[in-house]
């Protein structure tokens, strides 16, 4: 099979076809950090959320929340993040996974306790419940400027979103089109069947680990290598490999370089650069 034309392209050149304000800004700070790497920050209290963020923020691109698990969330917390993705230059990706209908969706991407609209740059849904769940999170994000990404496909052993799940998935986002819908989370280049002239997903992977094959609850781990190179996938996103990093704060400043470096070097390698 011939390569993902997405996966042909630089970042920088996909930067500018983008209309999405937000996917165009998150190319464009991968090609001026030279970094495909998004770390997934799962840290229960905000002052742990902010270190993490201010020892890994020049290496990455994105930065990723779980807003519920942080139990002091509040206003302070939403104003420094925001000032510090301002200051050094990454996406908030509000890992909300939203599944219910439009009506419920839109209320609980804008209301709520976290608002998550208000701050958060790109979030995600599962296609479960279809094409209704793009409309109402778009009614709010578009005028937003924000983005979102479909679940297409997941990291955990034996999950379900396979084979047709997968492919309606990628049907949903083409449906939708480019305005509000960037991309997915998966595993692999999901849109290499049926890819429409012109189209561009961002194919963002979770399950990113150098040092373990695994946890216990089912989490599977690949190299950025695997992912970048031999998936054609955009975006790293690691987790506990880095902020879980024992030997403290350098060690953790010094694991993301590694994946950042990892990661940007199987793109160069990709797009036969070296
Ligand atoms: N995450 C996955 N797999 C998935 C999806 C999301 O791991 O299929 I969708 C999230 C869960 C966690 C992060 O927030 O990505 C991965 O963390 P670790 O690198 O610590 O395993």
């Amino acid at each position: 099979m011939s390569p993902h034309p997405s996966t042909t392209k630089t970042y920088a050149s996909r930067a500018e076809l983008h209309s999405n304000p937000t996917a165009k800004r998150l190319l464009g700070i991968m090609e001026r950090k030279q970094s495909n790497l998004c770390v997934s920050v799962d840290v229960t209290t905000a002052e742990e959320v902010l270190e993490v963020v201010r020892r890994v923020g020049k290496s990455v691109c994105m930065v990723k929340t779980h807003c519920d698990i942080i139990s002091d969330f509040s206003k302070a917390f939403v104003d420094e993040i925001t000032r510090l993705s301002d200051e050094m230059d990454f996406i908030i990706f509000e890992d909300r996974k939203f599944a219910d209908i439009g009506n419920t969706v839109t209320l609980q991407y804008a209301s709520g306790s976290h608002t998550i609209a208000s701050w958060s740059h790109l979030t995600n849904a599962h296609p479960l419940p279809g094409p209704g769940i793009i409309s109402g999170l778009a009614s709010v994000g578009v005028p937003l400027g924000r983005a979102l990404l479909l679940l297409a496909e997941m990291s955990s052993k034996d999950n379900l979103a396979t084979g047709h799940y997968t492919r309606e998935a990628v049907r949903m986002a083409r449906e939708a089109g480019p305005e509000f819908v960037v991309g997915f989370i998966a595993m692999s280049r999901v849109d290499q069947e049926g890819a429409k002239e012109g189209e561009d997903f961002l194919v963002m992977t979770p399950g990113v680990g150098l040092h373990s094959a695994g946890d216990k609850m089912g989490q599977q781990y690949r190299t950025p290598r695997e992912v970048v190179y031999d998936s054609g996938c955009d975006v790293i996103i690691v987790g506990r490999g880095i902020y879980g990093i024992k030997g403290g704060e350098e060690k953790v400043k010094e694991e993301a370089e590694r994946y950042r470096k990892e990661g940007w070097a199987a793109y160069e390698e990709r797009l036969g650069r070296k």
